[in-house]
């Protein structure tokens, strides 16, 4: 039986979908521009059964792929499932097997096994392009192969054998002067395991080089950045270890007293050579772009001051402290010629942003003028009145930061509405920085539906140009990508 009552999220616009979608030539509002030939997907968390736990994490929640395709002017939706290997033994045992997010030692026996932990993935975390192949991510395992067309997962991916590590992060980075993937997994080897293995994979797919690192305390590696010569690798203050998982806790709690670090090394270096640079306490997990100018590496990110998950609780005991977790668009610049082992940090902008950040993707790893993001503008307030059933945080307006003048232009959504993470699309045929459309799915609190905004990236004050209606809320994604229909002829 199917029991949802004790989960806190069950009510609301989050609240578990459990179906799975197919609608051709959907609703829209205004027109989709005709030359964008190609498909915004999103991956993101559908629990399907109710996790063992309520107090579990909801990055635990099962893998659900959506794609809005968009050709000739008309946009189609899809929604499936990932069925990883969870989703099916869930599926043929009728209910929930599977404990706390990522320790294994909380699973159903019929399931436990702490020696191979990448096999309970929920993949729920980014979709990928490359080489041709499209990937639903989540960094306790491999990638999951999708069907581009049908959406139907293929299983898991290895690189023909030659990725070694356990685990692939949700957030490679692919340089667009080379085609190159840069890619890494933490907790290679094993269940908080020091281990992080760094790939690079060429255009055609193949692994080419392979460095190993140990890092300083096991910890959250989320996303990483990549220059033309380096990759940066940001972490801090979540922990874990073996005594913590059998204890039957979730994978991490957050250590205050644990510093910040950014590990950087050069892409065709060898992992040993990796310098550690420090800092404070400070939650890191998602980047913009970082590039690399003389001896400087200047890193652009949405860093919070803390720890930003609640179900990840500080390890003292104390209770998590919603004011600290904040982030703000930060400057980070290191000197590599410097012999000390820190970083400069600049506060851009002085109010807190969604940390989920985008860039025109053809600038990753180069210099870059602009970075993407929402947040909640205080003088545009939610329509309590009209959209009462809100639930959780609002971001009512993308933000178009612009780091060279320090310029800031913004596209409102409405009051009704809360905003998921933007993607930047490139006009076809442009080559200039930021020429495109800024797209992203926003909640619709008033009418409890979901509704993807097109908007002119350089020109967000005049609101969107179409917004594509859905006659449901579309499972939310963590993350979404865009992809020309080029990519996955
Ligand atoms: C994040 C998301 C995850 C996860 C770990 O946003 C970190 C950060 C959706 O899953 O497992
Ligand atoms: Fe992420």
């Amino acid at each position: 039986m199917v029991d949802f009552t004790k989960v806190p999220t069950r009510v609301g616009f989050f609240a578990p979908e459990r179906f799975e979608a197919d609608i051709h030539d959907c609703e829209v509002i205004g027109k989709v521009p005709k030359d964008l030939n190609g498909t915004f997907f999103r991956v993101g968390g559908d629990w399907f059964y109710p996790p063992l736990f309520p107090d579990d994490a909801v990055l635990n929640a099962d893998g659900y792929i959506s794609a809005f395709r968009f050709k000739d002017g008309i946009v189609s939706y899809k929604g499936r499932y990932v069925r990883t290997r969870r989703y099916e033994l869930q599926k043929a045992a009728n209910r929930q097997l599977f404990g706390y997010y990522r320790n294994p030692f909380t699973d159903d026996p019929s399931v436990r096994d702490p020696e191979r932990p990448y096999l309970r993935t929920v993949a729920n975390t980014s979709p990928l392009v490359h080489a041709g192949k499209l990937f639903a991510l989540k960094e306790d395992g491999l990638p999951h192969r999708i069907d581009p067309v049908t959406l139907d997962t293929l299983g898991p991916w290895d690189f023909e054998g030659a990725w070694k590590s356990q685990t692939f992060t949700a957030h490679p980075k692919i340089d667009p002067v080379t085609g190159e993937m840069i890619a890494f997994g933490y907790e290679a080897t094993g269940l908080a395991t020091d281990d992080l293995f760094i790939y690079t994979i060429g255009r055609d797919g193949k692994v080419k080089h392979e460095q190993r690192i140990k890092v300083p305390y096991v910890s959250i590696v989320h996303d990483c950045a990549v220059t033309q010569k380096h990759i940066l690798l940001p972490f801090g203050g979540y922990v874990t270890s073996m005594d913590r998982l059998k204890a039957g806790k979730i994978h991490w709690g957050w250590d205050a007293t644990k510093p910040s670090y950014i590990g950087v090394l050069a892409r065709d270096g060898d992992g040993k050579d990796i310098r550690w640079f420090k800092g404070p306490e400070r939650c890191m997990m998602h980047t913009f772009n970082a590039y690399t100018e003389g001896s400087k590496i200047i890193l652009y990110a949405p860093f919070y001051d803390s720890n930003f998950f609640p179900f990840f609780p500080p390890i003292d005991g104390t209770p998590w402290n919603p004011q600290k977790a904040k982030a703000y668009v930060r400057r980070i610049t290191i000197d590599l010629r410097s012999k000390k082992d820190t970083w400069t940090e600049e506060i851009l902008w002085p109010f807190n942003v969604s940390d989920l950040g985008r860039i025109d993707t053809r600038f990753m790893t180069l210099r870059q003028r602009y970075g993407y993001t929402s947040f909640n503008d205080p003088d545009r307030p939610f329509d309590e009145a009209r959209a009462g059933n809100l639930r959780g945080r609002v971001s009512n307006t993308y933000g178009r930061f612009d780091f060279e003048t320090g310029k800031l232009n913004r596209y409102f959504v409405g009051p009704t509405h809360s905003l998921q993470e933007c993607c930047f699309v490139p006009r076809p045929g442009s080559r200039e920085e930021g020429d495109g459309y800024l797209i992203g799915v926003a909640s619709n609190y008033a009418e409890m539906r979901s509704e993807l905004v097109i908007a002119d990236a350089q020109n967000l004050e005049a609101g969107d140009v179409a917004r594509v209606i859905l006659p449901f809320r579309s499972t939310a994604q963590v993350h979404g990508i865009w992809a020309d229909a080029s990519e996955l002829a």
